[in-house]
């Protein structure tokens, strides 16, 4: 239905273009497209694009990181919009949440945070390059139920590997949970590595975090 202006969105990002990407966000709001629907469907396929065309060398490191920022644009406007549903309902639990060590990539793991705040989840983000043992002594500090970790690259999904074991170590284990995700990692690397759960994308991570924690009565 939307089709003109999804494909205006992904064009947005493959040009790497800040500006258009952010007014395109207003004005799909504005015209009525969910957030959730104008990331889906108009922004991601663009930086899905982008990476595939890195790897056929016919785009570079500097596009990639144009996109980024064209992406990140779009997000601004788009977050608020995000975590407006979920604020005056009681906590569904609390997740920490980062990107492997080694790895900057922030823009899954932060979609999946706002997500997961806009369907009640109290969210303790760690950001970008974190190191397992950081993972760990942040889910006990905050008492977390489950630690979601993100990794991008082939080489730091490892780390994935490294915080379920950190997690151990410190004693968290079975009661904090270790959800996994992002572009390289599947089911069965999740298997492979103990840990909880996986989840493709950010709106399936709420459907999995829910499975996971217990519901508090009210938010049954
Ligand atoms: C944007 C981007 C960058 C940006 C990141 C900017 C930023 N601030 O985040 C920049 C330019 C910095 C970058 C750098 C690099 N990148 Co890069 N990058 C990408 C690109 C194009 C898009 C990633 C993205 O944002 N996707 C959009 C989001 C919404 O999707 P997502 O991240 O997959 O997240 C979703 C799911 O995976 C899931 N999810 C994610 N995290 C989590 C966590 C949990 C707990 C759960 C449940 C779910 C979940 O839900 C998310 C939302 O739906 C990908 C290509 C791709 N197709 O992934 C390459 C890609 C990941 N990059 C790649 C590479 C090689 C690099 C560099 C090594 C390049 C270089 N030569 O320097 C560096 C590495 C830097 C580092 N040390 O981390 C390769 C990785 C190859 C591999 N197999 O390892 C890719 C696949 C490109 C390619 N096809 O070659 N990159």
């Amino acid at each position: 239905m939307h089709q003109s202006a999804f494909d205006a969105m992904r064009q947005s990002i493959v040009d790497g273009a800040p500006d258009t990407a952010g007014s395109l966000a207003r004005a799909a709001l504005d015209s009525g497209i969910t957030p959730i629907d104008a990331i889906d469907n108009g922004f991601v396929p663009g930086m899905s694009y982008v990476g595939e065309q890195f790897a056929k060398r016919t785009m570079f490191l500097p596009d990639m990181m144009a996109s980024a920022e064209a992406m990140k644009a779009a997000m601004t406007v788009l977050e608020p919009e995000l975590k407006k549903h979920g604020l005056e309902r009681p906590s569904a639990g609390t997740i920490v949440l980062g990107t492997t060590k080694g790895d900057i990539h922030e823009i899954g793991k932060t979609l999946v945070g706002t997500l997961l705040t806009a369907n009640g989840f109290k969210v303790c983000d760690l950001g970008v390059d974190v190191a397992a043992e950081a993972f760990a002594a942040k889910a006990k500090e905050f008492n977390a139920d489950i630690v979601g970790v993100s990794a991008l690259l082939t080489t730091t999904m490892r780390g994935q590997k490294g915080v379920v074991e950190a997690i151990e170590k410190a004693g968290l284990r079975p009661r904090v949970k270790v959800i996994v995700g992002g572009a390289p990692v599947t089911r069965q690397w999740a298997h492979e590595i103990g840990a909880d759960g996986y989840a493709k994308d950010a709106v399936s991570a709420v459907a999995l975090a829910r499975e996971l924690v217990p519901q508090p009565v009210a938010a049954r």
